[in-house]
Order: C-alpha cells, then sequence, then structure tokens
C-alpha cells in the first residue's frame, strides 16, 4: 500500500524536475538585409572556423553635396573699401562683409568692396557648418566674384585655415566682367593633413590678395566658402531565426569578430515586432571563445519560431564595416511548468501523456492566462493524486471484505 502510494505521488506530482532536458538548436535561416552575405547559414551552425561574413551596405547615397558659408565677419583687412551699400560702408567696423555676402548671387555692382593697396588683403570669416556630422568632406574651395577695374592686376584667391596657415595660393587675372574665381582644397591644408573636418572648416576663411602696383584694380561683390562631401550611411542588419523551439530559459550563444570601426548589437524579437537588446557591443575584433547570454524567453517564440537580428550600432557612419560570423546557437530547457519559457510555460515536456493521460485537462488549462497555468496544473494533479489514494484505499477496503466473506 505504501509503495503504491509512493509511485503514484512521485508519477502525479513530481514529473517536471525529473523530466527537464536542454535543447540545442542551430539556426534555420540567416538573411542579411541590407547589407551583403558571403556564405550561408550552414557556415553558422557549426563553431568549425567556417564563417558567414556580412557586409554594411550604404543606403543613403548623398554623394558630393554642398554647403555655401557664406561671409559673417573680415578680418586681415588691408586697403578693401566698401563702396554703394550704407550697411557695409563703414570699414571702420570691418562691415565690408556686408558687401560680399550676398544671397542670391550676386548684387553686381550693387555692393562692392573695392581694393586699393599695392598687396590688399582681406580674409571673411564664414557661417560654421552646421551639420550633418556624419560625412566625408571632399574639398573646402574658397571663392570670389571679381572684375577688374582698369589695368591688368593679378590676385590670389586662398583658403585660410586660422588667421596664420595660409593654403595654396591660386593666382588668376581677373576680366573686365565679374566671374567667379576660385581655390579648391582637397585635403586639409594644415598640420597632419587628411580630410577636412567640420572643426577645421570653422576656423577657415575666404581669403583674397590683390597683387597689383597701384590704384583701384579690383571690384568683388560676393565671396565665400563652400564645403563638398559626401552623406554615406552605412548599415547591416542580419536575421537568424530557429525553429521548432520547445521550452524556456533560453541562452544564445555566438562567435564572430568585426572588422571596422563599427559595433554591433544582439537582439531578440518580441511581438509588435519589438527587438529587445541581449548585448549592445558582442563581437570583439578578433574571434575568441564564444559568447552567451541568457535572456527573459518570455512572448519570443511566434508560430514556433525564435528570431534574433545582429544590427549595427552607428546608422549615419560614412565608413564600411563588416562582421565574420562562425557559430550562432540557441538553447532552452525543455522542462514542463518551466516559468522562464519561451513564449511562456510550456504545456508539458514533449510526448510525455499530461495528467495522467487526460489530455482534455491540458486543452482546457491552456485557455486560461499564462500566469494561472503552473498553479491551476498544480491544483489538478493534487486532486488527481488524492482520488487515486481514495480509491486505491477503497479498492483494498472491499477486497478486505469479501475475503473475510460471510460466515459457513
Ligand atoms: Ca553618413
Ligand atoms: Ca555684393
Ligand atoms: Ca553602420
Ligand atoms: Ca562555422
Amino acid at each position: 500500500m505504501a509503495l503504491t502510494l509512493v509511485l503514484v505521488s512521485l508519477f502525479v506530482i513530481v514529473p517536471d524536475a525529473a523530466q527537464a532536458a536542454t535543447q540545442e538548436l542551430t539556426p534555420a535561416t540567416l538573411t542579411v538585409s541590407p547589407g551583403t552575405l558571403t556564405g550561408s547559414v550552414a557556415d553558422i551552425r557549426v563553431s568549425d572556423n567556417v564563417r558567414a561574413s556580412v557586409a554594411e551596405a550604404d543606403v543613403t547615397a548623398g554623394l558630393d553635396l554642398t554647403r555655401w558659408l557664406k561671409p559673417t565677419s573680415a578680418s586681415g583687412v588691408i586697403s578693401w573699401t566698401p563702396y554703394n551699400d550704407p550697411t557695409c560702408s563703414d570699414p571702420d567696423d570691418l562691415s565690408q562683409w556686408r558687401c560680399v555676402d550676398d544671397d542670391p548671387l550676386t548684387d553686381g555692382n550693387s555692393s562692392i568692396v573695392v581694393a586699393t593697396g599695392t598687396t590688399a588683403l582681406v580674409r571673411f570669416g564664414v557661417q560654421d557648418f552646421s551639420g550633418p556630422y556624419d560625412v566625408t568632406f571632399d574639398s573646402l574651395t574658397a571663392f570670389a566674384w571679381g572684375r577688374r577695374n582698369t589695368t591688368d592686376p593679378t590676385w590670389d584667391i586662398t583658403i585660410w585655415w586660422s588667421s596664420t596657415q595660409e593654403c595654396n595660393r591660386v593666382t588668376q587675372a581677373p576680366t573686365p566682367v565679374f566671374a567667379n574665381y576660385s581655390s579648391a582644397e582637397t585635403a586639409f591644408c594644415g598640420p597632419g593633413g587628411g580630410a577636412w573636418t567640420s572643426a577645421q572648416i570653422n576656423d577657415s576663411f575666404a581669403g583674397m590678395r590683390r597683387q597689383a602696383a597701384s590704384g583701384p584694380a579690383i571690384t568683388v561683390t560676393a565671396a565665400g566658402l563652400v564645403a563638398q562631401y559626401d552623406d554615406r550611411d552605412y548599415q547591416t542588419v542580419a536575421t537568424i531565426t530557429f525553429t521548432g523551439v520547445e521550452g524556456g530559459s533560453p541562452t544564445v550563444f555566438w562567435e564572430g569578430s568585426r572588422v571596422g570601426t563599427e559595433t554591433f548589437s544582439l537582439q531578440v524579437q518580441r511581438p509588435g515586432p519589438v527587438w529587445d537588446t541581449i548585448c549592445s557591443d558582442c563581437f570583439e575584433t578578433t574571434e575568441g571563445t564564444a559568447a552567451q547570454a541568457a535572456f527573459d524567453g518570455s512572448n519570443t517564440i511566434i508560430d514556433g519560431t525564435v528570431t534574433f537580428r545582429i544590427i549595427d550600432n552607428d546608422l549615419s557612419d560614412d565608413v564600411q564595416s563588416t562582421l565574420s560570423l562562425d557559430w550562432v546557437g540557441l538553447s532552452v530547457i525543455t522542462a514542463a511548468g518551466d516559468t522562464g519559457g519561451v513564449g511562456g510555460p510550456p504545456a508539458g515536456p514533449p510526448g510525455q501523456p499530461p495528467f495522467l493521460g487526460l489530455p482534455f485537462l491540458d486543452d482546457l488549462l491552456e485557455k486560461l492566462p499564462e500566469e494561472l497555468q503552473v498553479a491551476s496544473r498544480a491544483a489538478c494533479n493534487l486532486w488527481l493524486f488524492v482520488f487515486l489514494a481514495l480509491a486505491i484505499v477503497v479498492g483494498l477496503a472491499i477486497r478486505r471484505s469479501k475475503r473475510k466473506g460471510p460466515s459457513p
């Protein structure tokens, strides 16, 4: 009798822990968009140094864009005299820049500055480049709309970086008709060189220097700087799915490395879809041992599938980076009543008859809210245990009374 009760109680009350098992899954699909995938999902099913590669794509090709930076101040003014416009006709307050900030270009003789000295120099400070900053500058150009007045002067159109560094001089000979004269620098002309940065551009001036010997010789009506830049945005999303997932308490594994300046996040999908970040900087520049992360598996199974994505963290960077993936894996615990469940508590271990072979109870319980299912299952199991125990006791009592039988 006692042995029977113990066996029955083990079967009814405590099957969950005894039947817990780990389900190891390999990816079912690997897709990349935007971006370029080299290799296939088969390459990331095993940690074997056979890898799939994911390269960022340039999703916003804003190439050869220009920004016109108009004058806002003047410095180093030597013998450039303003004419015609009262707003720019006071040389003492260095307001010459107001004669050459024409917008649209140009107002001709309506507001001008005229060089009168032998080595007349002027530097116009200009508007800041106020973004976007995720760009690569192709060049910076100083320009001036000018004409000669009398004889044959020459002049230099020059970018100045700060008020001390003069970039390459471009010496030109203006005609009697207004025209645009310019000087472009593809690389920063100050220390270190390289592509211009917005900070260097913001420290730059549009400079002009008259080289004539004497007399009012050059008239300028507009001047400034023009920055040309490319705004590329390199992005990628690698989507990885696992199918046939049953269980909870999930742990995701990954092994790979990144090449370039970009870092990558690993996210899991929940309904919405909402992407929850599991790891925000998940890959080093060298591939080490596999990394892993346990995560909240609630509501992550959708039609039997758990979906992850690996996404770059800087969606506007101008440099292409790549990701090398050797392995991605998922493990879950396939235990009945597991509250860490992928998609909520599972109904029971696969293949096991729930509730002593009474599957209709399972169907009924699945209609309850998830938070009530575990408690309800325990209550049902308890009642079944009591029912069976009573049946055994009653059965034994009936058997004993029959053995005694009627007296002869
Ligand atoms: Ca960009
Ligand atoms: Ca003007
Ligand atoms: Ca990026
Ligand atoms: Ca591999």
